[in-house]
């Protein structure tokens, strides 16, 4: 059976062995793990459970950044979880994620369509604060304890993002 090996960046060769089937399906599986593995080492890709996470090294407003993970084949990051919680804010970046209330203020969607049932608000947020409100969440408070970091924030401010791949 033909097992395939990476011989470079982008190029491919199959390589006749005299393995039977399941040695050689195991052996390639082997081998995409470990070429996932180097790909996530290399990047600003960063793996929890089955997600794949994009930290930002720049500063967008929300729709940018929200296009800049569209376009990596991912979306700002939606929060499912206290433990999912607990990962993002230790990346230390205090990045937007994908949470708005821009159709209707006060009603807090995941940019997945969802809506909010578990928060993280700091003390007194949300408070749409600023001139033209405040419809985008960021982890902005990272003194505060991880489980009460959020703040809603201008839009069009420029700030850091995460991006997620579900089951990337
Ligand atoms: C302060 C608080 C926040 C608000 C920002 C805006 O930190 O009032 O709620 O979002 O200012 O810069
Ligand atoms: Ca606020």
């Amino acid at each position: 059976m033909a097992v395939s090996v990476s011989a470079g960046d982008s190029e491919t060769i199959e390589v006749e062995t005299n393995l039977s089937e399941d040695s050689a399906n195991y052996f390639n599986m082997k081998i995409n793990r470990a070429k996932k593995t180097e790909a996530v080492q290399k990047s600003e890709w960063r793996t929890f459970n089955t997600s794949l996470y994009y930290i930002s090294n720049d500063y967008k407003t929300w729709e940018d950044s929200r296009q800049d993970c569209l376009k990596r084949g991912a979306d700002l990051a939606v929060i499912n979880s206290e433990e999912e919680q607990v990962f993002i804010s230790q990346l230390n970046t205090k990045p937007r994620i994908g949470l708005i209330d821009k159709d209707s203020e006060g009603t807090w969607k995941w940019v997945d369509g969802t809506p909010l049932t578990t928060a993280f608000w700091s003390t007194e947020e949300p408070n749409d604060r600023a001139v033209d409100g405040e419809d985008c969440v960021s982890l902005y408070y990272h003194t505060q304890p991880v489980l009460k970091n959020w703040n809603d924030l201008a839009c069009n401010t420029a700030f850091m993002w995460i991006c997620e791949i579900v089951n990337g």
